[in-house]
């Protein structure tokens, strides 16, 4: 569709900052981690060396001990609160503390195999930042081979049903007052409750009051939970990464350790209650019981076989536009706020390519065109209604733009 096209690549240029770009003007000012991966994917279409440009930007902001923040923040803005005030990073660039999904070894990969002469450079330059970056995974938020965050933010699925039991174990005390941003951009009942941004304040403090030490955090914050988004995106990007270590002629056992590793600890990730991936709180040894969109990214992982083809195929069923972000039959089910139930579009992309890899290739198409049909219906907006496909969050936003473009198009 030549308009839809047009018009995503404008949202594209006109949330390019120069280097970087915003996931989306006033709601979110600055550079995110994984948004700025689906971003390269977009401009990649029409522009490679920008895409690159993106990336690298990004990896500007790595911390000495390798984790690559969740957000830099290039230039400040009082359109967006926590601030680099309230996080303190103590990285290169001013950032948050925590780091965000590690996608970005897989579409590395991806842009290389695009061009390959024009991608080498670039791909040396990366690989080790890339290592340093899983090897901070696996030194701090492992946990017998499955992925650890020590912030809700971390998973990039902030207000997710997976976090009500670990939350309601937490008393937010000592936290300042504040103001929210957010809610002057979008409307109330699309975002997350005070009672989650009182908790994700009071992880953040914990973070910064110890400058970041994830001994002392590991060891002493209430909030570590084990997660499908983490696990499963750093296993499928271990995998990106030792092919782009081969590619450079660098062979990396390191890796393949991990590789194992992970392949293993998935298996704490699976609830034979629910039969389904979901969340394990660490610190408690309980399951979340919520099968969320980012269960269903154990094919994209490439473990699990079909296990989750039944959950799949029901909560399609169930809903008029897919893959909703929490199953629509779970209590805590809300379809128009946030990552309690609406659909994502670039979830909907990384679930499709492990559908295609494990030899779903007409759920995967049907679940591009599914994508499609919810952009046609509510625009590039940064989340969807399950039940109409009415936009929801933010508008011209940047990963619906990319999934677009690269993916869904
Ligand atoms: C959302 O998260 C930020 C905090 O990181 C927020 O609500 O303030 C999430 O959807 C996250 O996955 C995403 O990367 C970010 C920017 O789009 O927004």
């Amino acid at each position: 569709m030549p308009d839809l096209d047009t018009r995503a690549r404008a949202i594209l240029a006109r949330n390019d900052r120069g280097g970087y770009t915003v996931p989306t003007a006033g709601l979110y000012p600055y550079q995110w981690n994984w948004d700025s991966v689906f971003a390269a994917m977009g401009f990649a279409e029409h522009d490679l060396p920008r895409a690159w440009a993106e990336i690298e930007t990004l990896f500007s902001g790595q911390w000495a001990n390798g984790m690559v923040p969740h957000i830099l923040f290039h230039k400040v803005d009082p359109s967006y609160f926590p601030g680099p005030d309230v996080w303190g990073g103590t990285g290169p660039l001013p950032s948050s503390g925590i780091s965000q999904p590690p996608i970005a070894a897989t579409f590395i990969r991806a842009l290389y195999e695009r061009d390959r002469p024009a991608g080498e450079a670039h791909v040396r330059a990366l690989v080790p930042k890339l290592c340093d970056w899983h090897r901070w995974f696996f030194d701090w938020r492992g946990e017998d081979g499955a992925i650890c965050v020590s912030h809700p933010w971390e998973t990039g699925r902030d207000n997710t049903p997976d976090w009500d039991a670990p939350f309601a174990a937490i008393q937010p005390e000592g936290i300042d007052d504040y103001a929210r941003r957010d809610t002057s951009h979008v409307a109330e009942d699309e975002r997350p409750r005070s009672y989650d941004y009182d908790r994700y304040l009071y992880l953040v403090k914990i973070g910064r009051e110890s400058r970041w030490d994830e001994a002392h955090i590991k060891s002493a914050s209430p909030f570590r939970v084990a997660d499908p988004t983490m696990t499963f995106t750093l296993l499928r990007a271990n995998r990106d990464l030792l092919a782009l270590c081969q590619a450079m002629g660098e062979p990396n056992c390191e890796i393949e350790s991990w590789i194992t590793a992970l392949a293993a600890g998935s298996e704490h990730l699976w609830n034979p209650d629910i039969g389904s991936y979901d969340c394990l709180d660490i610190r408690t040894g309980r399951h979340s019981g919520v099968i969320s969109n980012a269960s269903h990214l154990a094919w994209y992982a490439g473990v699990g076989g079909d296990r989750m083809l039944g959950h799949y195929d029901r909560i399609m069923g169930a809903v008029r536009f897919g893959m909703p972000s929490t199953d629509p039959g779970h209590h805590a089910y809300e379809p128009r706020r946030y990552w309690r139930g609406p659909v994502w579009a670039m979830m909907n992309w990384l679930i499709a390519i492990g559908l295609a890899e494990a030899g779903h290739a007409a759920r995967a198409e049907a679940l591009r065109r599914n994508t499609a049909d919810v952009i046609a219906t509510g625009g590039f907006a940064e989340y969807f209604d399950p039940r109409d496909g009415s936009p929801a969050g933010g508008r011209d936003f940047t990963w619906t733009a990319a999934t677009w473009l690269a993916w869904a198009s």
